[in-house]
């Protein structure tokens, strides 16, 4: 009789073991299940399409931490603590402004006045979407002629058109060489010239330097060139649509990055070609080529020529009708590229246009215009600026 307490005793313990285990099995299935199904939830951003690893460059682009908190809409400059977050702090490779991100309008409508037509809106532009942009920091400035030379002498690094483009053809780059006359503007190889030894340093070739030029864009820069110096300085290229709402300046569905009018009260907004297109260089704004970075106006979040003077490459690859499939949240661009033109050519993104821009050849220095290069090529019009992702830092 003695025992039949210690028998009840017995199950008692049992069945406390037995809902033990079933309550870790509980947890470790809702640890399993449960925290990707939250993160699929709350992290929209994180299940979008990145740029892909290509085979060929042998490049993966570093996917950069999630969002996890709600940002305050803020713009200006760095530095410092913001709604009591500690930003990273940008200075030591040229000064960042916070862009605060959010929804716009991506694209360009479809053209319905004169100015419209005038401007050779691309199809590639539509339709024009609703994006959602998470905020980041981006560079005031085009990387300049001394930013990159820092990079080049801390690291040695060698340009892509430093290096022979195969074997027999020495190293070189295209640089833009005005005509004589007027000449058909679909053929672009009038004014493109391949020149031995042209790269950032030696912009127009052998001969030519970038002494007088340090506060110029680099040019002459590959993709490949501007994300070895992003990587470098702790940032990475901006997606597409962080470009594009970041040259908006937080204005909506207008053409140029400061407004509707090209040139208010008669005043140059970008460095863009003056004259007749490729021959006649008036050079009016005191410019024949490249200008110093932040010699126009900023837009309405304190960047400078994101309209004009180089194009900048992006960190998407290029396919003309990638606005059709684009998600909403932070869009990345396509998983490969394609360019009807050279379907054989993979091609990234260029924003922003150049010095060659103007109504009668190219006007996509307009914040929807949509330029793509092979990522192999810088030429004399191409260069880049970085962006950074704003992280929570202890305090
Ligand atoms: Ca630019």
């Amino acid at each position: 009789m003695r025992r039949q307490p210690l028998r009840n005793n017995s199950r008692v313990a049992l069945g406390k073991l037995r809902l033990i285990g079933a309550l870790c099995i509980l947890v470790g299935l809702t640890l399993v299940l449960g925290i990707p199904a939250w993160q699929r939830i709350s992290e929209p951003d994180t299940i979008q399409q990145r740029p892909s690893t290509s085979s060929r460059e042998g490049i993966t682009l570093t996917p950069e931490p999630s969002l996890r908190f709600p940002m305050p809409v803020l713009s200006g400059e760095v530095i410092g603590t913001l709604g009591g977050l500690q930003a990273w702090s940008a200075t030591r490779y040229g000064p960042m402004v916070l862009i605060p991100g959010g929804e716009f309008w991506m694209g360009s409508d479809p053209p319905i006045t004169e100015l419209d037509h005038q401007l050779h809106i691309n199809a590639d532009e539509m339709p024009v979407h609703r994006v959602y942009v998470a905020p980041f920091w981006m560079d005031r400035t085009e990387v300049t002629n001394a930013q990159f030379q820092a990079f080049v002498q801390a690291t040695g690094y060698v340009t892509d058109a430093e290096k022979p483009i195969a074997e027999g053809i020495p190293p070189g780059s295209s640089v833009f060489r005005p005509t004589r006359g007027p000449v058909p503007l679909n053929e672009h190889l009038r004014w493109w010239k391949f020149v031995e030894g042209a790269c950032w340093k030696h912009p127009e070739g052998p001969g030519s330097d970038i002494a007088q030029r340090m506060d110029h864009p680099v040019v002459h820069v590959s993709w490949n060139d501007a994300l070895a110096y992003a990587r470098w300085a702790g940032k990475r290229l901006p997606t597409e649509a962080e470009w594009e709402f970041a040259a908006r300046g937080g204005l909506h569905r207008q053409r140029f990055c400061w407004g509707n009018e090209f040139m208010p009260d008669g005043k140059p907004m970008a460095r863009t070609f003056q004259g007749r297109f490729p021959y006649d260089n008036t050079a009016t704004d005191g410019f024949r080529t490249t200008a110093p970075v932040a010699s126009y106006p900023p837009n309405g979040f304190g960047l400078y020529d994101m309209a004009g003077n180089v194009w900048e490459w992006c960190a998407d690859w290029y396919r003309p009708d990638y606005y059709e499939m684009s998600p909403f949240y932070n869009p990345r661009g396509p998983d490969s590229s394609f360019d009807p033109n050279e379907p054989t050519m993979p091609k990234r993104v260029q924003r922003g246009g150049s010095f060659l821009c103007n109504f009668a050849y190219c006007s996509r220095f307009r914040p929807a215009g949509r330029g793509k290069g092979e990522p192999f090529t810088g030429t004399s019009h191409v260069g880049f600026r970085c962006v950074k992702p704003i992280v929570m830092e202890p305090r």
